[in-house]
């Protein structure tokens, strides 16, 4: 079978990732790139060597020629170009946050199913090899019914000189970063009916909050903490590993740091290096991340090759938009927030 035919728009920072990993996939290949601003564009398309280039995304559309398109915008532009793509049919990825609004959301979700075409938006922590080994480990009933998890993300990274827009907008981290916990927490322990947060700003030189600690009420009755931090110095940096607590029925999982997986139930105690590989473009301590994107790139490339639906598709996103937008009201207010009614 032919390869798939891909255009990346957005040739930013973390765009290089997905081009790399783009490289890697079985049966894909990038063949035109957008840009509006001309060095990231002649930047990227020397690098990777991609000679169909755009100024504009609605004249790379119009010219053709590609089987799906890869946003790797910022979110401003998500909504225009993922609808863009719903307009010429075209099968959409898009970067997270998926968008600005849970409304805006709803509506690029709305627009894929009307054009009927794939919309998957690239939530790629969950597709981490260590997170997979908690999956995995939970799947064979290694702990029996979990009751109670934390998924924790502390560090004092700065993640400010690679993205310099992260200081700038009034949502830091919930936004950013503690979308891929939440994200995680929903991937482990399931859907959320109710979210109770409380936020902070450290940093005096950003302008949004940089710690936040929320309460997941899960459906199947399960409770979580979801903690993230960029205000948080320790001996050893671990940017950017998500660390998970869970307790079960029947044992114990703790992922700690350093990727180690400690497995205990009746059987006694099992320890395993769930570590990511370090693939050849990739760098420490960013692997982790980059063999993710590897994966969640794959995983498009086979579901949109047997018309599966994708682990991330913009419907099940939704649902992790929505506990980004509900923990920013907890802590404005207080009080918990019904997930169920923002559906
Ligand atoms: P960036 O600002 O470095 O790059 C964005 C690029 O998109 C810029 O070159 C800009 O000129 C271009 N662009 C913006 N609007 C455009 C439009 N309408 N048409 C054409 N080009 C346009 O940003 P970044 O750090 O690369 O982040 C991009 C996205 O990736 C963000 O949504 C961010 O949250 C996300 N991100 C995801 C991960 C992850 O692990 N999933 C990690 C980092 C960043
Ligand atoms: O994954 C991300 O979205 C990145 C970072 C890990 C730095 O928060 O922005």
């Amino acid at each position: 079978m032919a390869a798939l035919r891909g255009a990346l728009i957005g040739c930013g920072f973390f765009a290089v990732n997905q081009m790399h990993a783009w490289a890697d996939v079985a049966d894909a290949e990038i063949v035109a790139i957008c840009d509006r601003d001309p060095e990231r564009l002649k930047l990227v398309g020397d690098q990777f060597g991609i000679e169909r280039r755009y100024s504009d995304a609605a004249e790379m559309f119009a010219d053709g020629g590609f089987d799906f398109v890869d946003i790797a915008t910022t979110v401003q532009s998500h909504r225009a170009l993922v609808e863009m793509a719903a307009a010429h049919r075209i099968p959409a990825i898009c970067q997270k946050p998926f968008a600005k609004t849970l409304a805006d959301a709803k509506a690029m979700v709305a627009a894929c199913k009307a054009a009927g075409v794939p919309l998957m938006v690239h939530e790629n922590f969950r597709w981490q090899t260590p997170i997979q080994a908690v999956r995995k480990a939970l799947d064979a009933g290694a702990i029996g019914e979990p009751f109670w998890g934390r998924f924790s993300f502390r560090s004092g990274f700065d993640v400010f000189s690679g993205q310099p827009y992260l200081a700038e907008g009034e949502r830091f981290i919930i936004e950013d970063l503690g979308i891929h916990t939440l994200d995680i927490a929903r991937y482990i322990l399931g859907d959320v009916t109710r979210l109770t947060a409380r936020t902070r700003r450290v940093n005096p030189k950003i302008k949004g909050e940089d710690v936040a600690t929320i309460l997941l009420d899960h459906d199947n009755g399960a409770t979580s903490i979801v903690d993230v931090s960029y205000a948080t110095k320790l001996g050893t940096e671990p940017f950017p590993e998500t660390l998970v607590e869970l307790d079960g029925t029947d044992g114990t999982i703790r992922l700690s740091q350093g990727y180690r997986l400690e497995i205990t139930n009746a059987g006694g105690t099992t320890v395993a290096d769930v570590s990511p590989k370090l693939l050849s473009w990739a760098a420490r301590p960013w692997h982790n991340i980059q063999e993710s994107v590897f994966a969640i790139q794959q995983h498009w490339a086979e579901r949109l090759k047997d018309g599966g639906e994708t682990s991330t598709s913009g419907a099940d996103n939704l649902k992790t938009f929505a506990l980004v937008e509900a923990a920013y009201e907890s802590a404005a207010s207080g009080r918990p927030v019904d997930i169920k009614a923002m559906l």
